[in-house]
């Protein structure tokens, strides 16, 4: 099958420019003009934007008590065409096994969208530590590390955390760490409840700021020591912003990235009426807007690196999970579904906006979250002999995000009401059509999983 997208408007992570894209089979073979004598099928993209399908590195499937892989057409739909999933490690598992068994028990056969793993330490063991070294044999090259959620099993201390960066580096493996002091956390959220505030906007009182940089600074400190890479996911704050920052800029292999949430949504909603706030229960919290100012500047000026949704759909939605909380607001379940409106988020309030131009959207959405967890070349560009992922974008379409139009399978949308302008109409999923102007037209299963490769883009320029 010979498919060809003809005159639209290529935008990559550097450039913009008019030319045909010949697709063969799962690949693009061809990039310039005139293209396309014998294809089986053309398409007009003119006046549309064509850019790389989405890949989205932080996505939750299947842990935190979210829905699984059955929702994942949610990601395609919105123009993401690859997800990164943290696969959680139970009490006696390997990492290896760990992600084998995600795979086998929720994602194989089922996923929607192409997929990878993050592993996510959940028990560790010294053995962990040594195991380290072998997971890129595995297709595993990220590691996750949580700071934060005292009493449960995703709390890692910081010698497993130093442990992990002294050997991550000799193998080519990316440390990831969920940055909050547990702690303290822990301290405030005691004391909050015990003063009568239960309400969900006391969740943030819990994690301020300087918990959140405190945590984040102690990581950088702990790279710095073991001389290894460090990515931070989901920077909220302004000051854990520039932690990573001036750390980068002192010459450290330190990165980060944000998400959707924290870009677009502020504190003001943990404080709407009749429980409403539970709905953007998340960790570490969203933030007052000067923390987003803070976050945009510091995508357009490359000091973070990335976008990623933490998509989180909570099985029981509002109605049966996040109400669990509405006598305490530390019952509520964490977590913001969003893995369909990364795009749309991004594009309405950052590039209509001009707070980020569209190679840098490009960039943020697709090219380095695909380089960050080695998915690179293959994912995270229109190039030759790249996979075919591909989004043929309508920036004149108009509309409101609404859970009405949403995948994702849980009962309410975080972004409910927000005005969205352009959409996906066509997102091709290696050459195949799967979504169509918000629908889903693509198979079960259709998914493929994607292994890694070590030695990412945080290890560029790395020395020992
Ligand atoms: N925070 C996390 O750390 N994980 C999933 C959801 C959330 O809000
Ligand atoms: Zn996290
Ligand atoms: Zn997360």
């Amino acid at each position: 099958m010979r498919l060809l997208i003809k005159n639209g408007t290529i935008i990559s992570a550097e450039s913009e420019y008019v030319a045909d894209i010949l697709i063969e089979g799962e690949k693009i073979t061809a990039i310039g003009t005139g293209l396309g004598n014998g294809a089986d099928e053309v398409i007009d993209a003119s006046g549309k934007y064509v850019f790389p399908g989405g890949v989205d590195e932080h996505v939750h499937y299947g842990s935190f008590g979210s829905l699984t892989f059955e929702t994942t057409n949610a990601a395609v739909v919105g123009g993401t065409t690859t997800i990164v999933d943290f696969a959680p490690q139970p009490k006696g598992l390997s990492i290896k096994e760990s992600v084998k068994k995600h795979n086998e028990t929720l994602a194989e056969g089922i996923a929607m969208a192409d997929y990878s793993f993050h592993g996510m330490v959940m028990d560790p063991t010294e053995d962990l530590i040594e195991e380290i070294l072998t997971l890129p044999e595995a297709g595993i090259s990220t590691l996750k590390f949580f700071m934060a959620y005292k009493g449960s099993p995703f709390m890692v201390e910081d010698d497993i955390i130093f442990k992990a960066l002294q050997v991550a580096k000799k193998a080519g493996v990316t440390i990831m760490v969920h940055a909050e002091n547990g702690e303290i956390v822990d301290i405030l959220q005691k004391q909050l409840i015990a003063e009568g505030k239960t309400d969900p906007i006391y969740h943030a009182a819990s994690r301020p700021p300087l918990v959140e940089a405190e945590a984040t600074a102690r990581a950088i400190y702990l790279a710095e020591l073991a001389n290894s890479p460090l990515f931070v996911v989901h920077v909220t704050c302004k000051e854990s912003m520039e932690l990573v920052r001036d750390t980068y800029m002192r010459g450290l292999p330190v990165y980060g990235e944000t998400c959707t949430h924290y870009l677009t949504l502020t504190e003001d909603n943990l404080a709407k009426p009749n429980f409403e706030g539970a709905k953007y229960v998340c960790s570490p919290p969203i933030r007052p807007q000067e923390h987003l100012d803070a976050l945009w500047e510091a995508l357009s000026r490359g000091w973070l690196l990335a976008v990623g949704s933490d998509h989180c759909a909570n099985e029981g939605g509002f109605e049966n999970d996040k109400k669990k909380g509405i006598d305490d607001f530390t019952k509520i379940p964490n977590g913001c579904p969003g893995v369909q409106d990364r795009l749309a988020l991004l594009w309405t309030y950052g590039v209509e906006t001009e707070k980020i131009t569209p190679q840098k959207f490009v960039d943020i959405f697709a090219t380095t979250p695909a380089k960050v967890c080695g998915l690179f070349p293959r994912k995270g560009q229109i190039a030759v002999g790249s996979d075919a992922d591909i989004v043929i974008f309508d920036p004149n379409w108009k509309g409101t995000i609404t859970v009405k139009d949403s995948y994702h399978g849980s009962d309410y949308n975080s972004f409910e009401g927000m005005d969205q302008i352009g959409r996906a109409e066509k997102v091709f999923l290696r050459g195949r059509l799967t979504a169509e102007n918000g629908k889903f037209v693509g198979e079960k299963g259709q998914g493929k999983y994607i292994k890694m490769k070590p030695f990412g883009l945080c290890y560029d320029n790395f020395k020992e």
